[in-house]
């Protein structure tokens, strides 16, 4: 078997563009849409996501978070999208840092559950809701290697960054891990 780190691919880019069984997406919890990777997903997936996205808020209502659900990838290249609520950023005293961690976890067992073997995530939280890019590359890249020494169905886990300073962060912690 593969080990763990060898799994992991970053990459500086647009998630929409990125040929793989899901996308994560950086959502809010009316999982309307909204700016950053949520608009890019949406513009370049098409009204598809949103309409899916309506019939499970229809269904369980918002997404809280931390917790992740499944979508169609539209006319992504990808072909499911799994939208996680982060957290905001409010000082790092309401659990904001096991939250992120929750998005990646919960955002994995949903790609497991639907036979998805590679996934793709943009940098939760470091945009729009002001986490910390340091704490949150140190939570993503440990969870993700978490889960995956635990779990060996995941082929290829790609950290798509979309800014040269997240980019760096998230190989400084890879390199770590080495
Ligand atoms: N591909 C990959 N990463 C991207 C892309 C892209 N096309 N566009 C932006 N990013 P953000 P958040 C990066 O703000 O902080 C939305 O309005 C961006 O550089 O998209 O979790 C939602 O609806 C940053 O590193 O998400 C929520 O209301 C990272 O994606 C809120 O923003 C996350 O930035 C969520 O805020």
């Amino acid at each position: 078997m593969q080990s763990s780190n060898s799994r992991i691919e970053v990459l500086k880019g647009d998630i929409t563009k990125v040929r793989v069984d899901v996308v994560v997406n950086a959502a809010n919890s009316s999982l309307m849409g909204g700016g950053g990777v949520d608009g890019a997903i949406h513009r370049a997936g098409g009204p598809a996501i949103l309409e899916e996205c309506k019939r499970i808020v229809a269904r369980q209502g918002d997404c809280p978070t931390g917790e992740a659900v499944i979508t169609t990838g539209g006319n992504l290249p990808a072909k499911y999208v799994i939208h996680t609520v982060g957290p905001v950023w409010y000082g790092g005293s309401h659990q904001e840092e096991e939250k992120l961690a929750e998005c990646y976890r919960n955002s994995l067992a949903l790609a497991v559950a639907n036979h998805c073997k590679t996934i793709a995530f943009p940098n939760i939280s470091t945009g729009i809701y002001h986490f910390p890019k340091e704490k949150a590359a140190h939570i993503a890249v440990r969870t993700v290697l978490d889960f995956l020494q635990k779990e060996t169905s995941i082929e290829k886990v790609i950290f798509v960054c979309f800014d040269a300073e997240n980019e760096s962060l998230i190989r400084k912690e890879m390199d770590q891990t080495r």
